[in-house]
């Protein structure tokens, strides 16, 4: 395989954008290779500027739960489009938006659309300060909340791939009031509550954590923390960015059967247009401005070409009911991937629910950021090299999860198997060397 033009493309961008990249952990670096650029996408394949084509398993990290280019989602953004862009006054499409949230969502009964998950999380995070008149915020470590200030202390992603402490930038003051706390440790959430419950705003947290790779709560976690909070009067907040309409219609929240107060979205509702939204319940989100005194806006929020991709995907998660297909996928998936490395005797550990997972390269069994972080990121780094030049494009890095879309086919799934039986052979010869 032929990688001459991204290198070029590659090192051309570096000039005028910082790392070459708009987004840090897409630059390729944690798994020892330079991006791809990619030309065009259809289903469930990409096409790379070689003309290299590869079975996706990013689906631009989690929106296109469809596909790429997906033809009713194609469709509605034309015609979107022809009307005008961006009017910044309201439409009907935004109302319809939101009503499909309210039906969707079992804990949301308002909602406020915004432009990128960072944005929604952080709009939350002021709400829950504005309800509550506290200043503190609990998030667990690995968990990644957006490139917000206050959320991005021990967080996943490309924090976690790049190895970054933290950020210059973050005041010192701003940092102090998060406390972070190891992934599904209820008991440490509860001394820390014991000890400052009265000054948290809120709990915020990855229902499933997909940013460390993918982590699944220990039975209890959610309803634990659900308790914490309605017992010392802070707000529950579930980041369901990337969870939210994929794991099922209502998100992690039907899954589990927790309810929070505030629900982060991005990714799906979107429809692979750039979208947030935050909602919750009545009386809380009513204190957004303009009914209320917390102020949020943005110019292009709720705009017609986001919100007719993104109703456009939700339409067909109602309609078509993918869910089941998408598990039984995922789990086929899943297993031939244990079986090929059980093949090949490299130690990997599995984590997946509906259609996302994680193969963490690690015997370990991996349950929050520290246990994630045993894993073998060379051996990982391997695995990417050896599976892209099979094509199959996984995620640039261990930290990150696999998502399946409507449009993986059988055949798509065996190749990716087949691809992996000899790669991972290939991993276990240089961990041997
Ligand atoms: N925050 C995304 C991964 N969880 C990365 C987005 C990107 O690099 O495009």
């Amino acid at each position: 395989m032929v990688w001459d033009v991204s290198r070029r493309l590659y090192e051309e961008a570096c000039q005028v954008i910082p790392g070459g990249v708009n987004s840090p952990v897409r630059s390729g670096r944690a798994v020892g290779m330079t991006p791809l650029f990619i030309r065009e996408a259809r289903g469930s394949r990409i096409v790379d500027e070689d003309g290299n084509e590869y079975i996706d398993y990013v689906a631009s990290w989690g929106p296109l739960i469809l596909g790429h280019a997906h033809p009713g989602v194609v469709e509605a953004v034309r015609t979107a489009a022809g009307k005008g862009t961006s009017y910044g006054i309201p439409t009907e499409l935004e109302l319809r938006m939101a009503r499909m949230v309210v039906e969707m969502v079992p804990s949301i009964e308002m909602v406020r659309m915004v432009n990128s998950g960072t944005e929604a999380t952080m709009s939350a995070v002021r709400l829950a300060r504005g309800v509550t008149g506290r200043g503190k915020v609990v998030k667990f470590n690995g968990c990644y909340h957006g490139h917000v200030d206050s959320l991005l202390v021990k967080s996943g992603s490309g924090v976690a791939t790049l190895g970054i402490p933290g950020s210059p930038g973050i005041p010192h003051e701003v940092a102090r009031d998060t406390v972070s706390i190891r992934y599904n440790d209820l008991g440490a959430v509860r001394e820390v509550m014991d000890a400052m419950g009265g000054e948290v705003a809120a709990i915020i947290v990855e229902p499933v954590a997909a940013n460390m790779g993918v982590v699944l709560p220990r039975e209890g976690f959610l309803a634990g923390l659900r308790e914490l909070c309605t017992q010392h009067g802070a707000l529950l907040i579930f980041d369901e960015v990337i969870t939210g309409f994929r794991l099922a219609e209502g998100g992690a929240q039907q899954v589990y059967g927790v309810m929070p107060d505030l629900t982060c979205l991005g990714k799906i509702i979107g429809g692979g247009l750039p979208v947030g939204a935050y909602g919750g319940k009545r009386e809380i989100m009513a204190r957004m401005a303009p009914s209320g005194d917390v102020y949020q806006a943005g110019t292009l929020s709720g705009n017609p070409l986001a919100m007719s991709a993104g109703l456009a995907t939700l339409q067909v998660l109602k309609e078509e009911g993918i869910h089941e297909q998408l598990e039984s996928r995922a789990a086929y998936l899943a297993m031939g991937m244990a079986q090929a490395a059980d093949a090949a005797g490299v130690k990997v550990f599995q984590t997946r629910v509906g259609s996302i997972g994680c193969a963490f390269f690690t015997d370990r069994v991996v349950q929050d950021f520290e246990t994630a972080q045993s894993s073998d990121t060379r051996a990982y780094a391997a695995f990417f090299q050896e599976m892209l030049k099979r094509g199959v494009y996984l995620a640039p890095s261990q930290f990150e999860a696999f998502f399946i879309s409507a449009a993986h086919s059988q055949d798509d799934l065996d190749r990716t198997i087949e691809a992996a039986k000899s790669a991972l052979g290939r991993v276990k010869q240089l961990e041997a060397m």
